[in-house]
């Protein structure tokens, strides 16, 4: 069993790495020029031609992409390729009620199941293993992402998709699974569940579990390899750039390796900008340097952390980042999805309800809640409370069908939710790690 997927990039000496990040640069940057009207005309601005970008120490010239620039070009505006060559689209959550929609050519879909790949080697994998998908499959980008790296590798995918738990016991059992790759609170749910009903982890055959697309601590770390009795490796990564695999974790579980063939990460200051050297704390962004169909130029992730270059045990070079250690934006992740308190707003107002909410974030078990609390109007305050339930209902079919998450929705007082004198406070997170 090989230890990586793909030796010569994962071990590539800095030079070598350097050279090919510069050529695939310089090859984004003018196909970026040619085809993506939103980047032709912003590189004219600074007064930029693609001849200006020649190694990766000119990215810093190049402009930042943001959240907003893909919904201002909703759906496919930023696409650089014709229809025809776009084989697959996925989208997620945008900070309103539009979503940010993505797409590929076959040969990113390629690349991306080798990203994929490298991540299931990296946590012990082989061709030998059965590797078991609960993330959903649909437009969320977890389930195909990691379900055509397993076949890549040559592994057996079980396309298990996300919910029916016990199900997904019965299939991690039966089916022999060795890798289970799902949300960290989904593997300890289901290891919380397994336990309930006396399965001992004992009797599978898991490995190793590739868990991802949420912020997850080392003490869940510890519960869930404990409870499932596996190692758990974190994965991550973005719809906007790729999808799971733009980093992932090895063996020696601290941080993840960047697919910096692929993404050339910096960390910048959120407020001004600036690009923070090595071990500063700040704000992400990548650059896709092989994308065809949505190649995104220093797109700002919103997402902090640390990048490392110091040495690792499993011997790849890749840069690291740490776990992402929060955000520069307000977007919850609940139950792995991607929540903006700014969707929840458009719901209630489309409904005709008050602007003044709270949501209120908690854990029962390993289980995320989100409680939607919602003054009434005066007039609403008179109703019977038949009337009320019947709103109340009405507002969770709403979040339902909007954001894809089950919320408990409880109409309060008029006046109850406190005012602030400055921004808003629309968030009560009470999770912990
Ligand atoms: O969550 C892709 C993914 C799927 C990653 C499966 C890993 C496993 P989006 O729905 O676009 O894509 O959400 C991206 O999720 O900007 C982070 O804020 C957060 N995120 C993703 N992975 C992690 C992680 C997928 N390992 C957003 N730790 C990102 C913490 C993560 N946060």
């Amino acid at each position: 069993m090989s230890r990586y997927f793909s030796p010569e990039i994962e071990t590539a000496d800095r030079g070598r790495m350097l050279t090919l990040q510069g050529q695939r640069l310089r090859a984004t940057v003018r196909h970026c020029y040619d085809n993506v009207p939103f980047y032709r005309e912003k590189l004219r601005k600074l007064g930029l031609e693609p001849g200006d970008i020649k190694t990766v120490d000119d990215l810093v010239k190049l402009p930042f992409t943001y959240k907003q620039d893909l919904r201002d070009h909703y759906p496919y505006g930023l696409f650089a390729v014709p229809k025809n060559k776009v084989v697959r689209i996925h989208a997620s959550s945008g900070t309103t009620g539009k979503m940010t929609v993505v797409g590929y050519t076959q040969r990113d879909l390629d690349d991306w199941a080798e990203d994929t790949a490298r991540a299931i080697v990296a946590a012990g994998g082989s061709r030998e293993d059965y590797i078991h998908v609960s993330y959903g499959y649909g437009l969320f980008t977890g389930g195909l992402g990691l379900h055509y790296g397993a076949e890549r590798l040559g592994a057996t995918s079980i396309p298990v998709s996300s919910g029916n738990t016990r199900r997904q016991i019965d299939v991690l059992r039966d089916f022999g699974s060795n890798i289970l790759c799902c949300t960290p609170s989904y593997a300890m749910y289901i290891g919380e569940t397994m336990a309930e009903l006396g399965i001992s982890p004992d009797s599978l055959n898991l490995r190793a579990g590739i868990l991802g697309a949420e912020p997850w601590s080392d003490e869940m770390r510890k519960e869930i390899e404990g409870l499932l009795g596996i190692k758990a490796y974190d994965i991550y990564g973005l719809s906007e750039i790729m999808g799971p695999g733009v980093a992932f974790e090895c063996e020696a579980q601290s941080g993840m390796h960047i697919n910096e063939d692929k993404y050339i990460p910096e960390i910048i200051d959120p407020d001004t900008g600036e690009v923070l050297p090595d071990g500063r704390q700040g704000e992400l962004v990548f650059t896709c340097i092989t994308k065809e169909a949505l190649p995104l130029l220093r797109y700002r992730t919103r997402d902090i952390a640390v990048l490392s270059r110091e040495e690792c045990s499993c011997g790849r070079t890749l840069i690291k980042m740490s776990k992402p250690m929060g955000r520069t934006d307000d977007m919850l992740i609940i139950r792995g999805v991607n929540v903006f308190p700014s969707q929840i707003e458009t719901v209630l107002l489309e409904l005709g309800l008050s602007p003044n909410y709270l949501l209120v974030v908690d854990r029962e078990g390993s289980l995320d809640t989100l409680e939607v609390r919602v003054e009434m109007t005066p007039e609403m305050f008179t109703d019977a409370v038949k009337g009320l339930e019947k709103i109340e209902k009405r507002i969770r079919s709403a979040l339902l069908s909007t954001l894809g998450l089950a919320a408990t929705v409880k109409l309060v007082e008029p006046k109850s939710i406190a005012r602030s004198e400055g921004k808003a406070k629309r968030i009560l997170d009470n999770r912990k790690g």
